[in-house]
């Protein structure tokens, strides 16, 4: 029987579902050091992953690993041309997270917008004293322009929601999408600098590569309206959190809603100690039955590459699909 390790907590189910085909070597605790990950590869065929670094050294040491599932849509813990080098497949688990996490892309959007925990902190801490005319007053979010930065799947869903706000939407992405989507969604392309300038809410939904590292820093900040929000629900590392923080402290603009974070799970100590921004940890696809479905996605990409089940030798989400069928290197 193949070996694989589950490199994290998952669902018990899934871990059943994956002992039909393999042999499964399982960590049910915290996420791995690097050293421990390299160490208990090994000896392995295949690993499911959330999230965890893999690179060169890593592969070099697993001389029998031909795939790595990602738990994730995004997989910038993954060194591709490393993977690409020694032929090991790496998959991940798009579209089955893209509504749940345009819902919470929007919850986090409105949250900001209305300062809705702002307001909860200080109903908790029994400030409540009376009704003010000007208590906690935010933007509006119907009938305002809506800036999406990264028009992909996700980007998209988002889009499609603001028809119902009555929204402006204006999209910035590395490439124009189709003109018959731009129809469907009623999005105008801008540049990103111009999209800065328009926008009454920013939401941030690109994936993380090299290139978009701080792709929102002090600059970029400083193009924004002064009532203007930000929501970043793609990754840390696109927004310069150092920079963020100052523009929320000196009211640069007026709030930002992060699911993400450089670092994380450690928030730079800026963003915690200023009142006006909406902090989540990273939990934009958490609803139960869309992490159930990429915890059962991930686990058909492992078995199907590994030459197991319905799927045999052809994963659903293959992420460098040139490497299938060539021998380890
Ligand atoms: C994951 C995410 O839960 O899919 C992604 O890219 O950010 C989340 O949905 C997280 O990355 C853990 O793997």
């Amino acid at each position: 029987m193949q070996k694989i390790l589950v490199a994290r907590p998952i669902f018990p189910e899934v871990i059943d579902r994956l002992k039909q085909y393999f042999d499964v070597e399982w960590n049910n605790g915290d996420a791995l050091p690097a050293d421990e990950l390299t160490r208990r590869l090994a000896d392995k065929d295949g690993a499911l992953t959330a999230g965890d670094p893999v690179g060169a050294a890593t592969l070099a040491a697993a001389p029998r690993l031909r795939v790595v599932a990602n738990m994730a849509v995004g997989y910038n813990n993954f060194d591709m041309a490393a993977f690409n080098a020694a032929n090991v497949l790496g998959t991940n688990t798009p579209d089955v997270l893209n509504e749940t996490t345009a819902d919470f892309g929007w919850a986090l959007m409105m949250a900001t917008a209305r300062r809705i925990t702002e307001s909860e902190h200080f109903l908790r801490a029994g400030k409540w004293e009376k009704w003010q005319h000007d208590a906690f007053l935010g933007a509006d979010v119907y009938g305002s322009t809506l800036g999406i930065v990264g028009m992909g799947r996700i980007g998209q869903a988002i889009a499609r929601r603001a028809k119902g706000f009555n929204m402006r939407v204006v999209y910035h992405n590395r490439s124009r999408v189709a003109h018959g989507i731009e129809a469907e969604l009623n999005a105008e392309y801008r540049s990103k600098e111009a999209l800065l300038r328009e926008a009454d809410h920013v939401v941030l939904v690109l994936p993380y590569t090299s290139e978009n590292h701080h792709t929102i820093g002090a600059a970029e900040l400083a193009l924004m309206k002064p009532t203007a929000t930000l929501t970043n629900v793609a990754r840390g590392g696109i927004v310069d959190d150092a920079a963020l923080a100052e523009a929320l402290r000196s009211r640069r603009i007026a709030a930002a809603g992060l699911d993400v974070f450089e670092g994380e799970p450690n928030v730079h100590p800026g963003l915690l100690t200023v009142p006006n921004v909406v902090l989540t940890p990273h939990i934009a696809s958490a609803s139960e039955a869309t992490r159930r479905a990429m915890a059962n996605l991930a686990a058909d990409n492992l078995i199907a590459a590994l030459g197991e089940g319905p799927r045999a030798g052809h994963p659903a989400n293959p992420i460098n699909p040139d490497v299938l069928g060539k021998a380890r290197s």
